[in-house]
């Protein structure tokens, strides 16, 4: 790499954060069956002792999503878990209400025809939004599982306007400082129509809600065509580009590795995010959080294997050189325009990555380096003996 190479890729990585998942740590599985691991996380302080873990190690994490359902004893304090989550090292990242898992959400929670369960959807959203402010975070990210399974089942604008009354309701909650993500799915577990499946869906909704929501656009959220790097470029063109769960995905929401089946994806979203900074002179706010929960990989393994790959092609896109390509696109050169994407993609950036780790005190391979700490090991042999003293057989909490 040359010298401007290596700034390049410094100054990239100096500003890139990503938030790990809570429900990344603990045990997961499909709805066919769950494989349980040793090593998951039990509870709450497992989960922000592996994310600490993770951090010390990447340096790039310093933050972690929690869900609300999942991680948050009733009536606990969240200003204890803000101070357990620093004893680890991190802070607490988005809050994610859920709104997917009670009963009453049979029909769903924004989009139900019910009143009253749209009430309890709302005030879980604004005990969230407390939650929030309590711990210092700054995003309330929102998923909905809502939507019908079958033709005529519902109105579909009577719950698109109750979509848009709730999310009114909630933005007037926000304090000063918070952002509200929208997230959209195509489809499951609703399978006719989902509520908010696309980010044009989600646009419009953020855009009504008011100024403070933003559109998150998780990876594994398109249909296989999509070209997501296009909707990521007009969202942040409209300055709705909230933030990403990263994952990445072969045939649905599989919850692959980032970058696993493929990574040129992954480059050409960070290209536009750097293209854009680039005409703009600015670096915009992105939340960039991982969304992923490994069945048969290690949990802390996968995490650190996504966050590296992450930094990779952060770094590999902020390699594109802008000026050559702004000539090309003028002249309609477009083989010397794909060839300078595909330039940045090929190079190698390893050296970069290792100039910054070592500017950074981190261990310069940071899967090799949790390898040799024992920490899966010793975690193993703690949460084994815990589920035994606890009376479980099987991981303590989602997802
Ligand atoms: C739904 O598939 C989703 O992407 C939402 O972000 C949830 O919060 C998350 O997965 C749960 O893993
Ligand atoms: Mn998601």
């Amino acid at each position: 790499m040359t010298p401007a190479q290596l700034r390049r890729v410094r100054e990239a990585l100096n500003s890139f954060a990503v938030e790990t998942p809570s429900w990344g740590f603990a045990d997961t599985g499909t709805r066919f069956g769950k494989f349980f691991q040793d090593a998951a996380a039990i509870d709450l302080g497992d989960k922000l002792a592996d994310a600490g873990h993770v951090h010390a190690l990447t340096g790039c994490c310093p933050t972690v999503a929690v869900h609300v359902l999942w991680d948050f004893k009733p009536g606990e304090d969240p200003k204890a878990v803000a101070r357990l989550a620093r004893k680890h090292g991190v802070k607490i990242g988005a809050i994610n209400p859920n709104l997917f898992q009670d009963q009453c959400y049979k029909w769903g929670s924004f989009g139900n025809n019910d009143a009253t369960v749209r009430a309890a959807a709302l005030q879980h959203c604004v005990d969230s939004v407390a939650i929030g402010q309590a711990v210092g975070s700054e995003y309330l990210s929102l998923w909905f599982a809502d939507g019908t399974n079958y033709p005529g089942q519902g109105s579909i604008r009577e719950r698109k306007h109750a979509f848009e009354d709730s999310l009114r309701a909630l933005h007037r909650k926000l304090g000063p400082k918070q952002t509200m993500l929208v997230e959209y799915k195509p489809f499951e577990p609703a399978f006719y129509a989902t509520d908010i499946a696309d980010w044009g869906m989600a646009l419009l909704l953020a855009k009504k809600a008011g100024p403070r929501a933003k559109v998150l656009v998780d990876t594994g959220h398109h249909y296989s065509a999509q070209n997501i790097e296009q909707i990521v470029a007009w969202l942040l063109d409209e300055d709705m580009l909230g933030g990403f769960h990263f994952n990445d995905r072969r045939y649905a929401d599989d919850d692959l590795t980032l970058g696993s089946i493929d990574p040129y994806q992954v480059f050409r979203i960070f290209h536009e995010i750097h293209f854009f900074a680039a005409d703009r002179g600015r670096m915009p706010k992105i939340a960039y959080m991982i969304d992923q929960c490994h069945n048969e990989k290690p949990k802390i393994e996968a995490t650190i294997q996504t966050v590296v790959m992450a930094q990779e092609l952060y770094a590999k896109a902020a390699l594109v050189d802008h000026a050559a390509l702004r000539v090309a696109q003028a002249k309609n050169n477009v083989v010397d325009a794909e060839l300078i994407l595909k330039r940045a993609f090929f190079t190698d950036v390893t050296a970069g990555l290792a100039a910054w780790r070592k500017a950074n005190q981190l261990p310069g391979d940071p899967l090799l380096a949790h390898r040799r700490s024992g920490y899966a090991r010793a975690a193993a042999a703690d949460r084994r003996r815990r589920r035994k003293e606890l009376g479980l057989t099987q991981g303590g909490s989602f997802a």
